[in-house]
């Protein structure tokens, strides 16, 4: 075996960049290790700027042909990769799983799935984009959907190949070439991409990979002239620095951060499944943007919501995430584990009563945490935990629940519980939340738009806002007059 492949769960992982079609190493490498048993799992290419600049020169340089491939092309291609992200299923499922403790189970079943569907999904609606055409006293105006150039992805390590192929596969079918950085905490899936593009005949340079920290390498790619778009998944500070560094030239951005959402439970709501709706929220171990972290009940429900919870909760079975039966895996980080009892441990100190949880289990394991006699402005319900822990609040009246709701600086999603569909169009229409679900969570169709109000970012995606983002539209107008053969 070269020194440049590591075998995880029996898959070979090229852990070198991908610069131009190349496998380019760095001189310096960092330590990729599993979350599930604290193991190493090998070294990494350690990105410079020097690696960052090579990856941008690449992009650019194939940014021509690949802009100028017939849409048919380019998504007969995306299609190729989707069906080479199907063969290698399994490979990449115990790939990520080992990477980032998420449940196998999940990859196997839903993300997986979903990885290979985002690359199908933009193929086709590719297909579908209209350019439009508008008169004005005969003249016409011809809006058409220009690729952007070369595109700056970086994504984060809570669902690394789903959030990074959410971005990669918009990107591309719009005709742009792309620089990814994964997260360096889970470098791996991003490099298994990369080989299963080159099988599917993804010409080089359309898709680089840069691996390594963020802070040393970041803004090499984020404030570079030829980078045309940004975007980024990730925490606030760094979503700030990323703006920042991107002013220069203005490069457009788009954010998909934190968030601090509300799950409302009203008393006339079905409440086995409000019980369910909350227990899911310790899926992937808490780490999930979108996870309603504020159960808000109401108050003469309070007591019999929280019995059945616990009930529910207690069941979840914690342990290695490539068991089939375990509920919930480890969390990523010792640093992200010393992160959330940080934040418990105050919570506690400044008079919460943990109703379950509340301290760390053996390993890198949170224990699954419902937090009561929080204060609305106490840091444990302004803050995002990204671990396995709830707070609880009770409210009496429905304008109350939406305050509540509604009073973080975050937008990202809310999750409203009732039986009332007049009570559901009310409440929904005053909070804000990219995304209100009602009765249900994490459904959603690649057709609608995903993003955060307030500081959970800047921009939507999925359907036509992913093109909106990856292209420069354009307006043509047209006179009818001068024209020779008039
Ligand atoms: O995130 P970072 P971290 C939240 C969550 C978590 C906290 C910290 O609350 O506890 O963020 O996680 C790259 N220029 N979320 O520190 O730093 C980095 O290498 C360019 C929510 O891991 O935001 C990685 O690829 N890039 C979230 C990516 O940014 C830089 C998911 C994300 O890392 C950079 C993750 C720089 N200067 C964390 N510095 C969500 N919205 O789902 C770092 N990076």
């Amino acid at each position: 075996m070269s020194t440049h492949s590591i075998t995880v769960a029996g898959v070979a992982v090229d852990t070198r960049h991908f610069i131009g079609g190349e496998r380019v190493a760095s001189t310096e490498t960092f330590t990729d290790v599993s979350p599930i048993d604290g193991s190493t799992l090998g070294e990494i290419s350690r990105g410079t700027a020097m690696e960052a600049a090579a990856a941008v020169a690449a992009a650019k340089a194939a940014f021509p042909g690949w802009a100028a491939t017939p849409r048919a092309e380019r998504a007969r291609i995306l299609h190729a990769i989707a069906d080479g992200v199907d063969k290698r299923l399994e490979e990449l499922a115990i790939v990520e799983t080992t990477d980032n403790g998420a449940l196998l189970r999940s990859h196997r079943r839903g993300v997986m799935p979903r990885v290979a569907h985002n690359f199908r999904f933009f193929a086709d609606w590719l297909l579908t984009l209209e350019h439009e055409d508008f008169d004005t006293r005969g003249h016409t105006n011809h809006v058409s959907w220009d690729p952007a150039g070369p595109c700056v992805l970086i994504t984060p390590w809570n669902a690394p190949l789903m959030l990074a192929t959410w971005k990669i596969a918009p990107a591309l079918a719009a005709g742009n070439t792309v620089i990814l950085k994964p997260a360096e905490w889970t470098p791996l899936t991003a490099s298994l991409l990369a080989d299963i593009a080159t099988e599917a005949g993804l010409p080089a340079g359309v898709l680089n990979v840069v691996q390594g920290y963020g802070s040393e390498i970041g803004d090499a790619l984020t404030s570079h002239p030829d980078v045309r778009r940004i975007s980024f998944t990730g925490s606030v500070p760094t979503a700030q620095h990323i703006a920042a560094s991107a002013a220069a030239n203005l490069t457009p951005l788009s954010l998909e951060l934190g968030g601090k959402s509300p799950l409302l439970v009203f008393a006339d709501a079905d409440l086995d499944l409000a019980v369910d709706l909350a227990v899911e929220q310790y899926d992937n171990a808490g780490q999930v943007c979108l996870a309603a972290t504020r159960i808000l009940v109401e108050e003469s429900i309070a007591e019999e919501f929280t019995r059945r919870f616990v009930e529910k909760a207690q069941q979840l079975k914690q342990g290695d995430p490539r068991d089939e039966a375990t509920d919930i895996g480890p969390n990523i980080h010792p640093r992200q584990l010393e992160k959330i009892d940080g934040f418990v441990q105050r919570a506690l100190a400044a008079g919460a009563r943990a109703v379950i949880g509340g301290h760390r289990n053996e390993g890198q394991y949170y224990a699954p945490t419902l937090l009561t006699d929080v204060a609305q402005d106490s840091e444990i319900v302004q803050e995002e935990v990204f671990g396995p822990v709830l707070t609880l609040q009770t409210f009496t009246t429905e304008q109350e629940a939406v305050r509540l709701a509604n009073g973080t600086r975050f937008g990202l999603a809310a999750t409203v519980a009732t039986g009332d569909r007049a009570r559901a169009e009310r409440v929904t229409a005053q909070l804000v939340a990219g995304t209100v679900w009602v009765n249900c969570f994490f459904v959603r169709d690649l057709q609608a738009p995903f993003g955060g109000s307030r500081q959970s970012g800047v921009g939507r995606e999925g359907g036509t806002w992913s093109f909106d983002f990856y292209c420069d539209l354009k307006n043509t107008v047209t006179a009818p007059k001068g024209w020779k053969d008039h």
